[in-house]
């Protein structure tokens, strides 16, 4: 006894000159580590694969969507029906993930400086001109003293690698812990001029499986983050694909033909970018490596475009309406029970803190970060944290939409019009799940009560807000979610979620056994 009470606070001391020094005492290598293949779609929508993503909501799987080797991971592993990108677009959602950082806190909240990549931010951009308020200009490049998850990987012993896109500058994924990478990519670098490769898929990955069988020779842990460039324009496909997929009958009726011809145009590239996967998949059986390896797949932002379905949810990329932010999400891996689905709110910027814990670091000890380690949840539990903790979405840039931020609070998603000073704006995700009705009114206290909480977020994290133009043009209209052009975002009717009270009531109850199997623990 004796002994811990003077252990406890050398080690203290030890941890304290650790953080001192500029390092991180997250954890060490060890032995039996994971391997974690990470894989990012570009712009694909929630209902983007064949995969369902909520259990008892079909139109949750793409019906238009052919991806037999993502279907075969998600019945190998778990599925998330609530997962978020931490950004309605490609850059900051990436900045997000790569740092574990919320896009208030990296300040890199819209798409770099849209051609620059300066880290000062401004409120002299051109789009401000007789606005209301004047958004601030988002930092447009990944902070070179963030610690990346690459970076924590290596330090626990890992062999890193990023392939395919980027889009977060800083000096390419070479200077942000990646030992094998393709440099400072972004968009135009996936538009292959090799019509065998389209979207560099399929040189991709061999790249990947290059590096994986190198680890593998060499018994070293492996970290690889497969960045697809599909589904991201411009469509490119196999033609062989292409008219596979022309067939299909759920897109041969479609019309007009012009319509049916991009719909299976877009699903062809993403059939191809399964097939890709799938090899990849394959050879960590055959590498007989599977089983100590988690595959996590994800998309950097949501998106409709040409499914050839109704739309599904309200908004689209770069809005933080559901249409833009949620995703699908599916993980595989050591422990993880085949068939599994689970709806915890989940965001991208928790993907660092999880391949923390998974290498066998700890994560409660890295220091401002906004995500949380997934590991439980992977696990089969779900501890209070999950259901109490707020995520945060900053969008206060006029670029393609309003100036808007959002908090996600179990069922509730709050969301802030920075130029509508004093509205409320609150929906319920489990019963509106088109964000259609805004319940502000009738919830008061918890719309005043995320209100708060985005407030002490942007505090917390420094984060940049818009500001009063003081030369605002007196006929300027700002954006307003209830106004008729508004909502012609929202969905056809058509597209309501069925009322299917046999399945709510399966869901509640898979909800009250994940509850007492989480205490029993
Ligand atoms: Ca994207």
């Amino acid at each position: 006894m004796a002994f811990a009470h003077l252990v406890q606070p050398i080690m203290k001391s030890i941890a304290s000159l650790l953080f001192l020094a500029g390092s991180i005492a997250i954890g060490s290598a060890a032995a039996g580590q994971p391997n974690i293949v990470f894989i990012l779609a570009d712009d694909m929508a929630w209902h983007g694969t064949g995969t369902q993503m909520e259990s008892g909501f079909s139109r949750s799987a793409g019906k238009t969507r052919r991806t037999p080797h993502l279907d075969r991971l998600a019945k190998s592993g778990m599925v998330f029906s609530r997962a978020f990108s931490a950004a309605g677009m490609c850059a900051p959602s990436r900045c997000s993930i790569q740092t574990g950082m919320s896009a208030a806190r990296t300040k890199f909240s819209g798409n770099g400086n849209f051609g620059t990549t300066s880290r000062e931010v401004t409120y002299d951009g051109r789009r401000n001109k007789g606005r209301l308020m004047l958004e601030p200009s988002p930092i447009g490049s990944i902070d070179p003293k963030a610690i990346t998850m690459a970076e924590h990987l290596k330090r626990l012993g890992y062999a890193t690698a990023h392939v395919g896109k980027w889009h977060v500058y800083g000096g390419g994924p070479g200077q942000h812990g990646y030992d094998v990478h393709d440099g400072e990519t972004s968009n135009k670098e996936g538009n292959s001029k090799a019509p065998a490769d389209p979207k560099n898929i399929f040189s991709m990955t061999r790249k990947a499986i290059g590096f994986i069988e190198a680890q593998v020779a060499a018994k070293k842990p492996f970290f690889v983050q497969v960045s697809h460039y599909a589904e991201h324009n411009a469509v490119q496909y196999l033609e062989e694909t292409y008219e596979a997929c022309l067939r299909d009958k759920n897109i041969a009726n479609i019309t007009p033909v012009a319509l049916r011809k991009r719909v299976a145009q877009r699903s062809a590239m993403v059939e191809d970018m399964d097939h890709g996967i799938g090899t990849l998949i394959e050879k960590l059986d055959q590498l007989g490596v599977r089983e100590n390896t988690y595959v996590i797949f994800t998309s950097d932002n949501g998106h409709y475009r040409d499914t050839g379905e109704e739309r599904l949810l309200r908004g689209d990329k770069w809005w933080l309406w559901e249409g833009g932010i949620r995703v699908p999400m599916i993980v595989s891996g050591p422990g993880v029970a085949p068939g599994s689905n689970c709806d915890a709110n989940v965001v991208g910027y928790d993907l660092l803190s999880t391949f923390v814990e998974l290498a066998g670091g700890h994560p409660e000890q890295l220091k401002d970060v906004d995500g949380v380690s997934l590991k439980p949840l992977f696990d089969g539990k779900l501890p209070a944290r999950f259901t109490k903790r707020s995520l945060h979405f900053h969008y206060p840039h006029h670029r393609n939409t309003a100036l808007h931020s959002a908090v996600i609070r179990g069922d509730h998603k709050f969301f802030r019009f920075w130029e509508r000073p004093g509205s409320m704006y609150l929906y319920n995700l489990e019963n509106d799940i088109h964000e259609g009705s805004n319940v502000a009114n009738d919830y008061a206290a918890i719309a005043r009560e995320l209100d708060r909480e985005m407030d002490r977020h942007f505090a917390a994290v420094n984060a940049s807000q818009p500001k009063p133009n003081p030369n605002a043009n007196a006929t300027y209209k700002p954006y307003d979610p209830d106004a008729p052009e508004a909502a012609a975002h929202v969905n056809n009717p058509a597209a309501k979620k069925p009322n299917d009270p046999a399945a709510k009531k399966r869901e509640r109850q898979k909800r009250r056994d994940a509850k007492k199997k989480a205490r029993d623990r």
